[in-house]
């Protein structure tokens, strides 16, 4: 009898520790890091469409009067993407929301336009941005989409036709990327904003660790 009693104590003890080792060592996934972005272009260049096809919302679009927010949950990062309307009448007013607090530009461009006219209007768009003392900190991301349409332009003449070049410039502190992409293929959407997520979480790295410690102290 005493014995069955020490054995059922000593089966309660080591079931005791146990579930107080399984509530202490399951750890909460670490908290997703959040970065605010805009996202400009001229009218049609498919900033909308872009997000939506992400989002797996309509592809029929109408132009974006203001402006339109959009989240986009990957798998370790949230972006808070505004998108901001592209016509004429809307473009004088991108720099109201450019800012410090801005993490990253996405800036959209139709790669299949035939117009030079609306290359230069693009190309005088893309150099305000990257002029702007305001945006000297952030990575800025030149999407090219329509990729799927007829005489569409790879990085290299991207680059040729908004005369500017990938990589670190002398003048601003955040790098400038090129990510092609076709709004009706949902992955190459979805591969484009998750380099966009990675190069947000390198350029950012050192804030990211800095809030960590803070959060942590
Ligand atoms: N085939 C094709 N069509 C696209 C692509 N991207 C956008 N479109 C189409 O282009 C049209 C204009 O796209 P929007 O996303 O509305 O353009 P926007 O840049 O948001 O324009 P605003 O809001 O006026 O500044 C829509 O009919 C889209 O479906 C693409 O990669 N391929
Ligand atoms: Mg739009």
């Amino acid at each position: 009898m005493t014995q069955n009693l020490a054995l059922c104590f000593s089966v309660s003890r080591i079931c005791c520790y146990n579930i107080y080792k399984m509530a202490c060592c399951v750890k909460e996934p670490p908290p997703k890091e959040e970065f605010d972005l805009i996202c400009v272009g001229l009218d049609k260049s498919g900033k909308t469409a872009l997000l939506n096809s992400f989002l797996q919302d309509s592809l029929d679009t109408s132009p974006t009067t203001g402006f339109n927010i959009k989240d986009i949950h990957l798998d370790s990062v949230n972006l808070h993407v505004k998108e901001l309307g592209g016509s004429h009448q809307i473009r004088p007013y991108w720099a109201r929301y450019y800012g410090p607090d801005i993490h990253g530009v996405m800036f959209v461009v139709d790669a299949s336009e035939t117009d030079d006219s609306r290359w230069n209007l693009a190309r005088q768009e893309l150099r305000s941005v990257l002029d702007s003392d305001k945006l000297v900190d952030a990575p800025v991301f030149v999407l090219a989409t329509h990729q799927d349409c007829a005489g569409a332009c790879g990085e290299v003449e991207l680059m040729e036709r908004l005369q500017f070049s990938a990589g670190q410039s002398e003048s601003r502190n955040g790098e400038i990327f090129v990510l092609l992409c076709n709004v009706k293929q949902r992955d190459t959407v979805m591969l484009a904003l998750t380099k966009i997520a990675n190069l947000l979480l390198v350029a950012h790295g050192d804030d990211v660790i800095r809030n960590d410690q803070a959060d942590a102290d």
